[in-house]
């Protein structure tokens, strides 16, 4: 393909780049034809695309032209919650929208609350403009922890960063650990590397309490215990202790602290980590045996794993596996949970989200994994001014956060102001004062670094606006005017964004104008000879202010909270479905469809012993709320374990609620992140 968009009669091919919140950040094509995009697909050049997307996103044409996408600015008229609204002009919108704020921000900035996450990944319509306003503002700073700061931070602690192996090594893999992960819903393209892996002979696992379509694929499960995977990875290392299965020359040179974790593995016979893990002691040795004799082992670890107390404690254990074996010597072996850090300059947040616009003012932050209980919560001088506004983009909070009942009255509260930038009606927008049109990937500028591959991608628009919709760095420069904020920053203009999102040393933008893709210059076996990027260069056993890491058991499980579990006695993870993300395509007709309804799975044993017919409609309860959804009676779920796939759109449910009605908003025992699947549950024919 040529270097730039390629021109063909009415027919163009741009280059884009997926936004969506995967390890495998797509590159595109998009086709137009007479200034509509008509196919949108894989770019069949890029190393780790290869030419394919998923059902999903192959899916985005439909949903850009969605009937039901807001294309005006649109003002409430009904009670707050109801999904009624007339449609005003865009300065109608903004100037209130300003006027309402200002308001506010005159007694205290900080009763407004920026709420984002990962709609789009892109650093331009993500954070660009928006937090140069919100930091110029003094508004609230958002703690961004729903989804991966608890295996973020551990890693880091270990490693010095979110790093790891490079996806397409895994097609040398002798053995791959897929650890917490669902590849085939959510990873696909390390998929294809795995199965490349598993022709040439590879040993695949899975290790996940559900019995996934990658489960089935791979040559063995390993079904544990919701929460137990810290246990495990001890359970692993005593075996590679005893049996001298051990790099001692990586360890003594490459490993800091190791003694102590040695002393603290020991304990972990293969049959306390069994009872802890809800397996066999045959299966703890049968894969310490397999990961300590195969080179080169691979773990493919994801973010499934970490959505309880102990996520953090675990992926600190998980992570030391391939540092106790001298896994890393080959690029072929090592683990993989984000390779977001690869990416990181410190140029990038400090140019593009200008944090000295705060000029020496100290907001509070807020967990936005801790929404429902921050909306209802009063002034006080611990918390500071009660929330007044939110300004919610690239994100669905009122479905997304845990306890839902809490997160719903917060977002009713007459008396908050909110402002919704959205593509459709979701279910926060449904609360909102004001839902602003947004552009989707099609339409705006983007850069995007990516958490499972090495490539930076570029973003073009491929097609005009649709209807009056604006990119979100729009809004945010239009709302800096009318505050009389007079920085030039707020006059970049989104290319102008796209160009200094990274250092010039790092990316050069004129060939990622041209190529629509550049590889970072990372080597291809970064740990064989240590050089983590810690202080020095060596893995963290005993890092500071964690101390050595352990197992930490659930907040919720039969183990853990037994008196709880008298009443609620089966575990309940909530993964993601394979044809959702997060809760983004949930209203696209062909992909729900293929979803069908909002479904629990329950092993035929836990379905029987409740008097539970296959397909029968359940209610799902806890102290913190109730779902009714329909069952699917199958051995994907283990006993006593059941899983409520996909974060449903609330009004596509039963009684207009998801599975979030019941997960809490405890948080992980590392980097304050939500506990998803650490939720207790019963279960009773409706
Ligand atoms: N199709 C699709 N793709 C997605 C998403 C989506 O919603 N749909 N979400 C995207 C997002 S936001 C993210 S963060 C990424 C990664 O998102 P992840 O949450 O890592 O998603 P999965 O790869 O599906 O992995 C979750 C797996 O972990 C398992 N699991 C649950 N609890 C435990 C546990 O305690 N231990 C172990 N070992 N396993 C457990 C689940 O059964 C599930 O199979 O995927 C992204 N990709
Ligand atoms: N029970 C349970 N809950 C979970 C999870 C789970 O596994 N189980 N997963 C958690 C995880 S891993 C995550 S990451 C979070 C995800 O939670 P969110 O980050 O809230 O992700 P989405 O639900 O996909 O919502 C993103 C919204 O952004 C909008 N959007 C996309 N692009 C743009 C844009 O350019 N501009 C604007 N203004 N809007 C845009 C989309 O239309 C969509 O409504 O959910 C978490 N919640
Ligand atoms: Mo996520």
């Amino acid at each position: 393909m040529s270097a730039q968009d390629t021109r063909d009669g009415g027919t163009r091919t741009v280059r884009a780049a997926c936004p969506h919140d995967c390890p495998d950040t797509c590159a595109m094509l998009v086709t137009v034809e007479g200034g509509r995009a008509v196919r949108v697909q894989g770019d069949p050049d890029h190393p780790t695309t290869h030419g394919a997307l998923c059902t999903k996103v192959s899916r985005y044409a439909e949903r850009s032209y969605h009937p039901e996408r807001v294309l005006q600015p649109l003002r409430r008229i009904g009670p707050k919650g109801s999904g009624r609204f007339e449609p005003v002009s865009w300065d109608t919108a903004l100037d209130d929208i300003a006027a309402r704020l200002k308001a506010i921000a005159a007694r205290d900035p900080q009763a407004i609350l920026p709420y984002s996450y990962a709609g789009t990944m892109g650093l331009v319509q993500g954070e660009g403009m928006a937090a140069r306003f919100f930091h110029k503002l003094g508004a609230s700073l958002l703690d961004r922890t729903i989804c991966a700061s608890a295996g973020g931070d551990a890693l880091a602690a270990t490693y010095g960063g979110k790093v790891g192996m490079h996806v397409e090594h895994y097609a040398e893999s002798r053995l791959i650990l897929i650890w917490g992960s669902n590849s085939i819903a959510s990873n696909l393209h390390f998929w294809t590397f795995a199965q490349q892996a598993k022709r040439a002979g590879a040993k695949l696992v899975c290790i996940d309490p559900r019995r996934t379509e990658t489960a089935e694929k791979c040559h063995q499960h390993v079904a544990l215990l919701p929460g137990t995977d810290g246990a495990l990875a001890l359970g692993l290392m005593h075996e590679l202790i005893v049996n001298d299965w051990l790099d001692h020359d990586y360890l003594a040179r490459h490993v800091d602290g190791w003694p102590a974790l040695r002393e603290r593995a020991l304990a972990w016979t293969p049959e306390r980590t069994a009872a802890t893990c809800g397996l066999t002691a045959d299966e703890v040795r049968g894969l310490a045996r397999d990961y300590g004799t195969t080179k080169p082992a691979a773990i493919r670890l994801n973010y499934g794993m970490q959505r309880v107390k102990g996520g953090g404690n675990a992926v600190r254990l998980i992570a030391l596996l391939p540092c106790l074996t001298g896994a890393w010597r080959h690029r072929a072996g090592g683990l993989l949970l984000s390779a977001s850090g690869w990416f990181k300059s410190p140029r990038d947040d400090a140019w593009l989200q200008r944090p000295d616009l705060l000029a020496g003012r100290r907001p509070r932050t807020i967990n936005m994994s801790t929404i429902g209980d921050d909306l209802l919560r009063e002034a006080s001088p611990a918390f500071g001014p009660k929330v007044e506004a939110v300004v919610v983009y690239n994100s669905n909070p009122v479905a997304v956060a845990p306890e839902s009942r809490k997160v719903v009255a917060g977002f009713a509260r007459e008396d908050l102001f909110t402002v919704v930038l959205e593509h459709f009606l979701t279910d926060t927008a449904d609360h909102a004062d004001y839902v602003l049109p947004a552009t989707t990937q099609l339409e705006h500028w983007d850069v995007h670094g990516a958490y499972g591959h090495r490539y930076v991608l570029l973003n073009r628009p491929a097609i005009a606006p649709l209807g009056q919709s604006r990119p979100n760095t729009e809004v945010f420069r239009q709302l800096a005017r009318r505050f009389g904020f007079t920085e030039p920053c707020f006059a970049d203009s989104d290319e102008t964004l796209a160009r200094h999102a990274f250092k010039a040393e790092a990316v050069d933008f004129d060939r990622l104008l041209d190529a629509g893709w550049v590889m970072l210059p990372v080597p291809d076996a970064p740990f064989a000879d240590g050089g983590f990027p810690t202080p020095h260069g060596k893995a963290i056993v005993d890092a500071p202010g964690l101390g050595v890491p352990d197992f930490v058991p659930p907040h919720e499980s039969v183990a853990s909270a037994p008196a709880l579990a008298q009443r609620f006695p089966l575990a309940m993870i909530s993964p993601p479905a394979r044809h959702f993300l997060n809760s983004t395509f949930v209203n696209v007709k062909s992909l729900r469809s293929i979803e069908g309804e909002p479904l629990l799975e329950i092993h035929p044993d836990d379905a029987a012993a409740r008097g539970i017919a296959a397909g029968a409609l359940v209610r799902v309860f806890n102290e913190r709320g109730e779902y009714r959804c329909k069952v699917d009676v199958s051995e994907r779920a283990r006993p006593g374990v059941v899983n409520g796939l996909g974060v449903w759109w609330r009004k596509f449910g039963h009684d207009g609620t998801n599975v979030n009605e019941l997960t809490s908003q405890r948080l992980t025992d590392i980097g304050r992140a939500p506990t998803f699947y650490d939720c207790l549950v019963e279960v009773a024919p409706a």
